[in-house]
């Protein structure tokens, strides 16, 4: 059993609904912890709508590319359209981390580029575990967490099922 962490992201249609369908989703391939779910505005093009973000740990048997296909079944599944980059999407399913394993193909760099960078990854992947290491990062010590200017918008069990 590997620990995986995925990042859920929406900003179009019924956000908090669509990102508690896609932890039900997920709970089919393993065991799920979720982290609270958070608003934020968005990174990259400001012309669209602030986005509900949070972190699902999975602890799944399912190898890299197999865990890929489902995020992007489930992804087509919530209706997803890809508008431009870093614009707005019904849901956004990224493979954060896969236990310790650093793995670069064509269709997948894990840990995620983003990982260490983005407010609205770090403080739900610290919900789940405080003592998270990232890259040889510990998480908790990053600067942008004492800056982090995240809404939190329901407590951890806003996914319940
Ligand atoms: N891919 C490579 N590595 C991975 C991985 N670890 N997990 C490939 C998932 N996919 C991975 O993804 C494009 C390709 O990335 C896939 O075909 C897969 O093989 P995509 O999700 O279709 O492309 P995208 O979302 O347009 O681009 P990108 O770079 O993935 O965008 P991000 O990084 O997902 O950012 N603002 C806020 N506040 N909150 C957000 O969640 N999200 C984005 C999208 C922009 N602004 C945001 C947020
Ligand atoms: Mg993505």
């Amino acid at each position: 059993m590997i620990i995986t962490y995925i990042g859920l992201g929406s900003n179009l249609g019924d956000s908090k609904e669509i990102l508690t369908e896609a932890v039900a989703k997920l709970a089919t391939l393993g065991a799920v912890k979720t982290s609270k779910l958070y608003q934020s505005p968005p990174m990259g093009p400001q012309d669209q709508p602030d986005y509900f973000n949070a972190v699902v740990q999975l602890s799944t048997d399912l190898a890299p590319l197999a865990l890929l296909d489902q995020l992007q079944r489930f992804e087509q599944e919530a209706g997803r359209v890809r508008l431009r980059h870093w614009g707005e999407r019904t849901l956004d399913l990224d493979l954060l981390i896969y236990g310790d394993q650093h793995i670069q193909n064509e269709r997948l760099t894990v840990p995620h580029v983003g990982v260490l960078e983005r407010e609205f990854v770090v403080l739900p992947l610290l919900d789940l575990d405080p003592h998270l290491d990232v890259k040889g990062q510990k998480l908790q010590d990053l600067a942008l967490v004492q800056q982090a200017s995240l809404a939190v918008c329901a407590d951890a069990d806003w996914a319940t099922l």
